[in-house]
């Protein structure tokens, strides 16, 4: 048995339910509500001790990590085959999941949230935010965080999300100018792992900001959403006020990230 704990705007679990689709895979969730901190409860810290989602238990088995579940299931679960049939190949595609684990999670984190969770923060009282806060184990993670919420677009952290980001897209452009997919002519976890990431900024309005001249990436985006397996993980698991309120509180940065990101592209810098 297949058990997801999820939350369906997590990115990190948008990646193993598309994956569980592609596999055809039939599975229990349990929600975690990331904003009543449930992520923070003792019966969950059991199961995921770093408390956050995905975490999955197949037949009593918990494994943690996004990254680390979607090649878990791979394993487990062969048909399709989501990883190169060689070594050369699944190492391009860590790169990948590396990509995304050490840089685009906290960028998309902190665009997340110096556009919309801050929002939703500010509505919060003094002592719940106090909580929030205080949640957050990990004092650079609790950093950054406060920094988001003070700064919003303007956080130094912003800043290296969407250097992160513009690294990221300009890698993705050269492999898709290849294409169709990241790795060549069968989609992997590579793109799987790079999906959720584009989605949400799409659905903040400002993937245009990386795209706009890069033909090669916005032809796979499209190719991406047009899968069944996307649409079941993410569009139909993402509310229509979800959407508008992502679209209201991200496009009105878009300008700004685009200045940011001009700014980064003026700097002189070596190889990334
Ligand atoms: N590296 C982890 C990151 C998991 C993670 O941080 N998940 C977020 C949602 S995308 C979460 O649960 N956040 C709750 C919190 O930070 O309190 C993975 O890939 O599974």
């Amino acid at each position: 048995m297949l058990k997801l704990y999820s939350y369906n705007s997590s990115i990190c679990a948008q990646k193993v339910r598309i994956t569980l689709a592609e596999k055809g895979l039939s599975f229990d969730t349990e929600n975690i509500d990331l904003f009543t901190n449930e992520q923070f409860k003792p019966a969950y810290l059991k199961i995921n001790p770093k408390g956050v989602v995905p975490a999955l238990d197949h037949d009593g088995r918990i494994v943690i990590e996004s990254s680390l579940i979607c090649e878990y299931l791979d394993e487990e679960f062969p048909e399709p085959r989501l990883t190169p049939d060689d070594a050369f190949g699944r190492a391009r595609m860590r790169l990948w999941s590396k990509e995304v684990d050490e840089h685009l999670f906290e960028a998309t984190r902190e665009l997340s949230f110096s556009a919309m969770f801050r929002e939703r923060m500010r509505s919060m009282t003094e002592e719940q935010r106090a909580t929030r806060f205080n949640n957050v184990g990990d004092p650079i993670k609790r950093e950054r965080l406060m920094s988001t919420y003070a700064e919003g677009v303007e956080s130094p952290y912003v800043y290296q999300g969407i250097a992160n980001f513009e690294v990221a897209f300009a890698k993705m452009e050269k492999e898709l100018i290849k294409g169709p997919w990241l790795l060549g002519e069968r989609m992997t976890l590579a793109d799987i792992n790079m999906m959720p990431f584009v989605a949400r900024l799409n659905y903040l309005g400002l993937l245009e900001a990386w795209t706009d001249d890069r033909p090669a990436t916005k032809a796979w985006w499209e190719r991406a959403r047009a899968l069944r397996s996307f649409r079941v993980s993410i569009t139909e698991k993402t509310t229509e006020a979800e959407a508008a309120a992502m679209k209201q509180f991200g496009s009105v940065l878009l300008e700004r990230v685009r200045q940011r990101r001009d700014d980064y592209l003026r700097q002189p810098k070596a190889a990334a």
